[in-house]
Order: C-alpha cells, then sequence, then structure tokens
C-alpha cells in the first residue's frame, strides 16, 4: 500500500491543525496508524491521495446512506450552486424539507434546521430548560450527543451526582445538572427520577446507542423511558442523529414504536452536507425564538446547498422505500461472517452494526469496554490491507449503503470469515 503523499499531506496537516485533523476520530489514533487523506468517492468506494481503493464501511459516519456522489443528490446540488450558495432568507427548500422531515417522523410537529448534530442537541436541550422551566438533564454512559459542554460528561462518583466532565475546558458547574445513568438500566434511571424527578427538563438518549459500538435497547428500555418521562414531565429527546432515516424513514422511534417529545437529526438528513434539525411537540417549539423567549439561531442554517442534498437524499429512500430490507440484508451477511468466530459479539439492526472483540455480551458502557482494542486494532490493519475501511476504533459503529455492491459485500464476507483470530493475538 502506498502511502507517500498521505504522509506528506498529514505532516503538513498536523502544523496546521490538532492532529492534522478537523474532527479527533479521524487520527486514526486509537489504530496506532497515520490517516489517508482521501481525494474522491464515488458508490461504495473511497479513493485516497496515494492512489488506494477501499471499500467503504464509514460512510462518512453514517450520512452516505445512497453511497458517495449518488447521482440524484449530486446533479440536484450542481444545479444548486449555480443559483447562489447562501441568502440568510427563508426559501422554499427550508419549507420542503421540513415538511418531508415532519412527514417521515409525525412526533416532529415543528422543527428547527440546524448546520449539526451538536448544535440540534444543544438547542433541544435548550428548548426542554426553556418549556420546563428545570435545569437537570439526564443522559447515558457511553451515549454521544456532540461537544456542546453540558453533554460532556460521565457519571460522578454514584450514578445520582452531578456529571463530571470529560473535556478539560468545560467547568464543573456546566456539568453540575447533568444527571448520567448506564444504558439498558430501568432501576437507576427510577433512583434519579425518584431522587430529582421535579426538576429533571429532559432525558436524552441515543434510541439505538452507537457511540460506544452499537448497543441495543433491551426489551422495553425506550418504552419504560416513555413511561417514566411522561410521569414526571420531563421532555423525553431521541437523539436520532444516527439512527434517524438509517433504521427507516421514521427512524428508531418508528422501529421500535416509541414516541419521543422532541428528536434530533443530522447525518442522512443533509445528505452528507452540514444540516441537522431538532423538532418535536409544538408547545415545546414554539417556546423557540422569535415566537418564545428560547433563542436559537445559525447564519447558515437551513442552507439552499445542504437542504437540496437532504431534499434529494430523503426524495431517494422515499420513492425506494424497499432500499431498507436490502442494507440490513447486506448487513447481516457480515453480521453472520463475524458470529463464525469464537471471540467476538456482534450487535446489528438494520443496517447499522458493530463487532466487539469481546467473547461477552455488549449490552452498556461497562460491558463494551471490556473489548480488547488492541485487538481491533490488529483487525482495523487487517481489513485495510485487504482494501476494506471500517470505523477506526473498537466504540463506533459499521454502516452500509444502497451503493454496496453484492461482490463488495461477499469480498468483505470472504475477508472476515479468514480473519485469522491466532494472527490477530500475535498482531497486537
Ligand atoms: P455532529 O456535531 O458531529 O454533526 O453530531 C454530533 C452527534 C450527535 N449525536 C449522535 C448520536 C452522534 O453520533 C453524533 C456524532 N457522531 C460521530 C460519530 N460517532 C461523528 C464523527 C466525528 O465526531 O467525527
Amino acid at each position: 500500500m502506498k502511502t507517500e503523499i498521505s504522509e506528506h499531506l498529514y505532516e503538513k496537516a498536523c502544523k496546521w491543525m490538532p492532529g492534522g485533523v478537523n474532527s479527533p476520530v479521524r487520527a486514526f489514533r486509537s489504530v496506532g496508524r497515520i490517516p489517508f487523506f482521501v481525494r474522491s468517492a464515488k458508490g461504495d468506494r473511497l479513493v485516497d491521495e496515494d492512489g488506494n481503493e477501499w471499500i467503504d464501511y464509514v460512510c462518512s459516519w453514517g450520512p452516505g446512506i445512497l453511497g458517495h456522489a449518488c447521482p440524484e443528490v449530486v446533479d440536484k446540488v450542481r444545479k444548486a450552486v449555480s443559483d447562489g450558495l447562501s441568502f440568510g432568507t427563508p426559501t422554499r427548500k427550508e419549507v420542503e424539507l421540513a415538511e418531508m422531515i415532519c412527514g417521515c417522523m409525525p412526533s416532529m410537529e415543528k422543527i428547527r434546521l440546524v448546520n449539526s448534530g451538536t448544535e440540534a442537541v444543544m438547542s433541544a436541550v435548550r428548548a426542554a430548560r426553556g418549556y420546563t422551566g428545570r435545569d437537570k438533564i439526564v443522559k447515558f454512559r457511553g451515549c454521544y450527543h456532540g461537544h456542546s459542554d453540558g453533554l460532556l460528561v460521565k457519571a460522578g462518583s454514584g450514578l445520582l451526582t452531578g456529571g463530571v466532565p470529560d473535556s478539560d475546558g468545560v467547568p464543573a458547574s456546566y456539568t453540575a445538572h447533568t444527571l448520567v445513568a448506564p444504558y439498558n438500566d430501568t432501576e437507576k434511571v427510577a433512583e434519579i427520577f425518584r431522587e430529582y424527578g421535579s426538576d429533571i427538563a429532559c432525558l436524552i438518549v441515543e434510541p439505538v446507542a452507537a457511540n460506544m459500538g452499537v448497543v441495543l435497547p433491551e426489551d422495553g428500555f425506550l418504552a419504560f423511558l416513555r413511561e417514566i418521562t411522561a410521569r414526571y414531565g420531563t421532555v423525553l429527546i431521541f437523539d436520532e442523529v444516527i439512527t434517524g432515516f438509517r433504521l427507516g424513514l421514521g427512524g428508531a422511534q418508528e422501529y421500535y414504536h416509541v414516541r419521543p417529545d422532541m428528536t434530533t437529526l443530522g447525518k442522512i438528513a443533509g445528505g452528507g452536507m452540514p444540516l441537522a434539525a431538532y423538532g418535536g411537540r409544538r408547545e415545546i417549539m414554539d417556546c423557540i425564538s422569535p415566537l418564545g423567549n428560547v433563542y436559537q439561531a445559525g447564519t447558515l442554517s437551513g442552507n439552499p446547498i445542504a437542504t437540496t442534498a437532504g431534499i434529494a437524499t430523503l426524495s431517494v429512500l422515499m420513492n425506494q422505500p424497499e432500499i431498507y430490507g436490502q442494507i440490513a440484508e447486506k448487513a447481516e451477511r457480515l453480521a453472520d461472517a463475524y458470529r463464525s468466530h469464537s471471540g467476538l459479539w456482534v450487535n446489528r439492526v438494520g443496517s447499522l452494526l458493530s463487532v466487539f472483540f469481546t467473547d461477552r455480551p455488549v449490552q452498556d458502557y461497562n460491558s463494551a469496554i471490556l473489548s480488547n482494542v488492541d485487538a481491533f486494532a490488529a483487525y482495523f490493519d487487517y481489513m485495510l490491507e485487504n482494501g476494506i475501511y471500517v470505523a477506526p476504533s473498537q466504540f463506533e459503529a459499521m454502516f452500509v449503503s444502497a451503493a454496496h455492491t453484492t461482490d463488495d459485500i461477499e469480498r468483505t464476507v470472504t475477508c472476515i470469515r479468514e480473519l485469522d483470530m491466532d494472527k490477530i493475538d500475535r498482531w497486537q
């Protein structure tokens, strides 16, 4: 594998950008490699600056459900750019995209378009606090909701105390109202509500966790969260930045038949362009400026190019809903291959999956971190040497797109089945 150009670019990148990247996970630090620099992508393939080509199972961390440079999307974007890039005024496309999203997710009676998942979550939490007049929020260990201060938290000592910042630069006072529980642990959630229920503005959850690797909600977990939040007048927020339009047009809330009060979206909703959204019950969203007193704004919110990509992407998915069954089948082919090895644990829902290097079930953060990250790094190298790019971290997800060809899936299946677990151990 030639790497000279990527190495040269990385050296320059490190001079101008922290870690040479604009988002930490891209730096490949947890797999101990220098990252490759992508020149172009088409369908299920990435091509880097040295000409290496990979079958891509990261899909830009989820947006690429149709594959890269999907003609139905790129053609529309290409035309849109000739009409101007940004106006800072209302546009027809914002209305069209809002109608499409709210039509797919009826719990989103009103919506606000923003530029990133972080911004969507930060704004949704502010809206929930403004609507309830309460301060505390509940999140789950191992769930990631973007990098806004109050959500960069791990559990404090004991589960009922305020969160401890996960990051430097976040004052402890910014996370004191953030309570953390283990994912899938209804008992601990009930304890938190018994202690703080009347002061909890919102509970935010990834309905399928995908930031500790993919961890599925146990039967009844989401329904329990719906019941207890309703009982205490707490706003239930589903962070569907990953699962939205990934598990189906109605996201995880349709898949698991649980209706949240608010939802955050990103990634697929913008077709890979910087577009995200938050929305929910009308009475909550009407608290948002200029109607209400919860302030939120954005120069490029609802940008005409990003909305074009979002509309085009959702149009393809709405016109070809069979895509969801097809990509789920492809993902199951991969999961089945991983299961052929002892010492691996696979979690999959639809076209979203993770393989963990542990032989024990992975149902929350504490079980996920038992995975052997050195073995994962050796597996990552093996896959890359075989022309296959999976997420460069044990605690990320694998995505399958409509563009993954049968040949590439079968090539990946063969590669997985031929994984030599003994050699992986020696590779560590
Ligand atoms: P962004 O601000 O990165 O657009 O979205 C934040 C976010 C919010 N909620 C969920 C459930 C998310 O998964 C994310 C971001 N996901 C990561 C991948 N695990 C983005 C990749 C990265 O950070 O570079």
